[in-house]
């Protein structure tokens, strides 16, 4: 049987792959907020996990840590990618490395479907 912290980096991972954006957030954080804000402005959707109202919330911090370096929330992810916090998907929108993170995810999206 899997140990309780590769269950957490299995369902981590998974959210990570399945979700075009996901963050992980906190529902107490202003960061987080603003980061919702600046997504719903650009109507992208996204998934959030709110680490504190989960169940494992401490233990996918941990794991975030590991895998990112990161140590606060939000932590994002786009298309598989690690962007950073707010300031770094700021900054993405800015340089254009989220849209075009976002249009490789539809062209993929597209080109699966299409394999079907
Ligand atoms: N520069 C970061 C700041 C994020 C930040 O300070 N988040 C706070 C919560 S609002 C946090 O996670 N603090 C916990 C810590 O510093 O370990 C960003 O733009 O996302």
């Amino acid at each position: 049987m899997a140990s309780h912290e590769e269950a957490v980096k299995n369902t981590v991972d998974a959210l990570i792959r399945e979700n075009t954006v996901i963050i992980f957030s906190r529902t107490t954080c202003p960061f987080c907020g603003s980061t919702k804000e600046l997504l719903d402005r650009y109507n992208i959707p996204y998934r959030a996990i709110e680490l504190d109202l989960v169940e494992n919330g401490q233990d996918v911090l941990a794991y975030l840590l590991e895998l990112t370096g990161q140590h606060t929330v939000p932590n994002i992810f786009i298309n598989g990618k690690h962007i950073g916090g707010f300031s770094e998907l700021e900054a993405g929108f800015r340089d254009g490395t989220v849209q075009k993170l976002l249009a490789e995810a539809k062209a993929e999206a597209k080109a699966e479907a299409a394999a079907r």
